[in-house]
């Protein structure tokens, strides 16, 4: 079976998003990040980048066991093994790819740095909230003109491109959006959030997490423990 180290966060909710679409049996492991979780060595050992989400699957390509991290990489994967949400055909893989590819350097850094700035910051500082208020608005207008043109953001059909970019968005308010304004995507965004696997998907752990308040989960996340030697 394959575990699920993770938390319930936008790179998270990808992962257990992906798994209830295919159907495909899992252990969901939660790795408390505010807690310091994703610095003990045996969860390094997969995720050398201290971050959620990783898979191990004992049942990986030649039969032989596999673990992965970074989300776009564990949806490819996971894709790949199922044969679902990524076409066949490579001038639609390429397609759902790129708006993949959109996501993990785009959409997801971006408007993390916007909930950063605008949520978290001990103090608030205007260019910073601007520059990624202004970035997260520019890129939800991408999204939007992009839904304009096409059912889906990589494509005709609903793919893994859809599923990483969804969770993102879930936040929009705290990224200073008014979703009223990006109608196509408002539009996109109520189709998937209406499907039952990624009501399903967005539920996993979901009880777990606490708004980020206290300060000494704030130095684990955002302070000193993410700098020192291990
Ligand atoms: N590019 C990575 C980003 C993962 C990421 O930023 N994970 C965050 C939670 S959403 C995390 O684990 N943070 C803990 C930390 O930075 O120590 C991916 O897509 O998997």
């Amino acid at each position: 079976m394959i575990d699920v180290f993770s938390w319930p966060t936008p790179n998270g909710h990808k992962v257990h998003i992906m798994l209830e679409e295919c159907g495909l049996a899992y252990r969901a492991i939660p790795v408390n990040i505010g807690a310091g979780d994703q610095f003990r060595p045996e969860f390094l050992a997969i995720s050398p980048n201290n971050k959620i989400p990783a898979i191990t699957d004992p049942d990986g390509p030649g039969g032989r066991p596999i673990s992965l991290f970074e989300s776009g990489a564990i949806l490819v994967y996971l894709a790949g093994k199922t044969g679902r949400f990524l076409p066949a055909g490579d001038r639609e893989k390429y397609e759902v790819l790129q708006w993949l590819m959109f996501q993990m350097g785009g959409v997801g850094p971006m408007l993390g740095q916007a909930h950063h700035f605008r949520i978290y910051a001990p103090e608030k500082i205007e260019y910073a909230i601007n520059r990624y208020t202004n970035e997260a608005k520019r890129l939800y207008g991408v999204i939007d003109k992009r839904l304009s043109q096409s059912p889906w953001l990589g494509g005709r059909e609903y793919s893994i491109a859809d599923i990483a970019t969804f969770p993102w968005l879930r936040s929009w308010e705290n990224q200073g959006i008014v979703l009223a304004d990006y109608p196509h995507l408002k539009a996109w965004f109520e189709r998937i959030a209406e499907r039952p696997a990624v009501q399903r998907g967005v539920k996993v752990m979901a009880e777990l997490r606490k708004p980020i308040r206290d300060e000494k989960e704030k130095e684990i996340l955002f302070g000193k423990a993410q700098y020192e030697r291990r």
